[in-house]
């Protein structure tokens, strides 16, 4: 081969090469997409009206806490999912017990979908009463309901900033009172107590300040008369 032609059939091969690796890239990739089913945050229906909570959480509060501050946690999440998340088999609760390996972002993000769905069904218009088998889970850890109430709204209101207050299930089967910052919950392995969540309240200033402004242990006093204890007690015996 003259020294001009080498040149030009290694400038081709090159290129051809070039053009070769990324069209395996490319089909890596399409194939990917077609066989990986990572996960897929959904954001629930809401289980009642945004006025069914009046007057203890007031509609548009409701309104824009559900279709604007929660549908963008589902929707960053699911951002932030399809570019770190590579094992097509982990839950939502999988992804939390692992948050520290993940971006601030997903952190964030996945954090805030689970607990605002939770937070939904935590809620009813409809008056419900504990039952007896969660009556007596709450009075062996407590001593009674009125001293869960105000350990709870102690962590309610005692949580710097914004975050959340939980009654969660410890991995030693007793109720505990926790709460956590920003959108951090007990079932994060970066949480400082962890457990299954049962009970959750939203903290943030954008859950209450249209009707409470500053006051936010009225808002915690107000908003037990809408506590769904179905709900919770379903979570226990879940647990
Ligand atoms: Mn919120």
């Amino acid at each position: 081969m003259k020294k001009n032609n080498r040149r030009n059939f290694i400038k081709q091969t090159s290129k051809a090469g070039i053009a070769l690796a990324l069209a395996n890239t490319l089909t890596k990739s399409i194939a990917s997409d077609k066989t990986i089913l990572p996960l897929q945050l959904q954001q629930q229906a809401l289980p009642y009206a945004y006025n069914a909570l009046e007057p203890a959480i007031d509609a548009l509060t409701m309104e824009i806490h559900y279709s604007k501050h929660a549908s963008a946690y589902t929707k960053n999440a699911n951002d932030a999912i399809a570019l770190e998340v590579k094992d097509t088999n982990s839950s939502l609760e999988q992804l939390l017990s692992n948050i520290s390996k993940y971006s601030a972002k997903l952190r964030n993000n996945a954090g805030g979908h689970f607990n605002h769905e939770m937070f939904w069904q935590c809620m009813s218009p409809k008056p419900t009463q504990i039952q007896a088998a969660l009556q007596t889970a709450i009075n062996n850890s407590f001593g009674s309901t009125d001293n869960l109430k105000n350990q709870f709204a102690d962590a309610a209101k005692s949580r710097f900033g914004s975050g959340w207050a939980w009654l969660i299930l410890n991995d030693k089967n007793q109720l505990k009172i926790s709460s956590t910052p920003n959108q951090d919950n007990p079932l994060m392995d970066i949480a400082d107590i962890k457990g299954k969540p049962i009970l959750c309240l939203d903290v943030w200033e954008h859950a209450y300040y249209l009707k409470y402004q500053q006051k936010r242990a009225d808002y915690i006093t107000n908003w037990w008369n809408v506590v769904n204890w179905d709900f919770v007690a379903k979570q226990l015996e879940n647990s």
